[in-house]
């Protein structure tokens, strides 16, 4: 088996995250997605029921967390994030400047931005399902986000808003000594937006023990 550059494989697959000291956010009654952003002449929103009406797609893929670890092995099912895209936004955007960015926001308010480019990536999906089962609340319920190629933080769990830009929306994390890279790619090791990926490898290591401990505090399962 080969990993990304600076990957270890662990056993099973952790729930991890900046939100880890929270139980995952409650699942609400009828959950949809709302699309919006500047580039939309009219936003919308998609039930999540209807979401799992449209063309399917089953993957096989690893899982690939910037701190280092990757779960191996994963089979997510959802709907292509690109045939969404095409389908039901592209007829709505606004004539004008182009799309270049998404933002996927989370129900605990996390966020992820992500090129438009990337995310119509043909291995990206809105998934809901995760090894045969509904997505639990540790790994995203209702529905998330899944980007294999790119980095574990590109992938929004708990997705209940997709906003699209025509430019670079400010960002959150100027100031922050892990400022993540905007394209995130794995086998690129976009770890991190201006130190090379080799040289924060140590650094972003030590932060998985005091993760996975909070992780353990917050977690709606035990273990696996
Ligand atoms: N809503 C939300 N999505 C999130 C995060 C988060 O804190 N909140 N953490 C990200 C990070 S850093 C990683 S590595 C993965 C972890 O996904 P998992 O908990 O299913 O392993 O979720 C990503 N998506
Ligand atoms: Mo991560």
């Amino acid at each position: 088996m080969t990993l990304p550059p600076g990957q270890r494989a662990v056993d099973g697959f952790p729930r991890f995250g900046t939100h880890l000291q929270h139980p995952p956010p409650p699942v609400p009654a009828d959950p949809v997605i709302e699309f919006g952003g500047a580039s939309l002449a009219e936003p919308f929103s998609l039930s999540v029921a209807d979401l799992a009406k449209l063309t399917r797609r089953e993957l096989a893929a690893d899982f690939h967390c910037v701190a280092g670890w990757s779960a191996t092995g994963l089979r997510w099912e959802g709907a292509p994030f690109g045939a969404l895209y095409h389908q039901r936004v592209a007829p709505l955007l606004a004539c004008g400047a182009p799309v270049t960015h998404v933002v996927f926001v989370g129900l605990d308010g996390f966020r992820s931005t992500v090129l438009l480019q990337d995310a119509l990536a043909d291995d990206v999906l809105v998934a809901d399902r995760l090894d045969g089962l509904p997505l639990d609340g540790d790994h995203g319920a209702p529905v998330r986000l899944v980007s294999p190629r790119q980095y574990g933080f590109i992938s929004t769990k708990h997705l209940c808003r997709v906003e699209f830009h025509t430019s670079a929306p400010p960002l959150t994390d100027r100031w922050s000594p892990i400022a993540s890279h905007p394209r995130a790619r794995v086998w690129q090791e976009e770890r991190h937006r201006r130190l090379p990926g080799r040289v924060v490898r140590p650094a972003y290591r030590a932060l998985i023990g005091p993760i996975r401990a909070l992780s353990a505090r917050g977690s709606r399962t035990p273990p696996r």
